[in-house]
């Protein structure tokens, strides 16, 4: 069975294309609008070995806002899509990623519960045309509407660019882990019985 998720949402403020398939090779097609969103997510696919098209009409005018929160929405309503009912699935995922001075840490549990532990500062306000206020946003987004338990810890950085680019390579392959099937695991990993 293939897992890909596909979602398509549309408001007054964006107009969102997502297709995430967990079991690809890292290809990708990305046009947010934003050149260091767009980098970010290729990163993400690349990394976690995940082909992902993200095709995003935001109201950038306005700020990048909208655009970041409203695509984390839909990338976590893919997740949570493509991995279905969970079957088999190894559930919990984490990595200690290193870039040049940059060390950071993500754990996420598929756990369908949300919840966002997010532990960084990133000293520049802006990297590209993006506020790096939104990378909160992006990852609370995504753990609530994947209903996934996310940390992200900031361990040791200077440079915002590989602070964030870290993060985003560290939940790749955090994700990549949780979403692989391990043929020892029969049903769902939970004693509830429930995921
Ligand atoms: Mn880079």
């Amino acid at each position: 069975m293939k897992r890909i998720g596909t979602v398509s949402r549309k408001t007054s403020e964006t107009d969102i294309s997502v297709t995430l398939n967990l079991d690809g090779t890292g290809l990708s097609e990305i046009q947010t609008g934003i050149g260091f969103f767009d980098h970010m997510l290729v990163s993400f696919a690349k990394h976690g070995l995940f082909d992902l098209n993200v095709s995003v009409k935001g109201d950038l005018e306005v700020d990048t806002h909208h655009t970041i929160e409203d695509t984390g929405i839909a990338l976590g309503q893919a997740i949570l899509k493509a991995v279905g009912d969970k079957t088999g699935i190894r559930r919990y995922g984490s990595f200690l990623l290193p870039m040049d001075e940059s060390l950071v840490l993500c754990a996420l549990d598929l756990s369908g519960r949300p919840y966002l532990v997010y532990d960084a500062v990133l000293t520049a306000e802006r990297v590209g045309c993006l506020e790096t206020e939104m990378i909160r946003e992006f990852f609370y987004a995504v753990s609530y509407s994947a209903a996934m338990n996310l940390h992200i810890k900031e361990i040791h950085g200077e440079n915002t660019h590989h602070v964030i680019e870290a993060m985003f390579k560290a939940f790749a392959k955090s994700l990549d882990m949780a979403t692989m099937t391990d043929s020892r695991i029969p049903g769902l990993l939970s004693t509830k019985g429930s995921l």
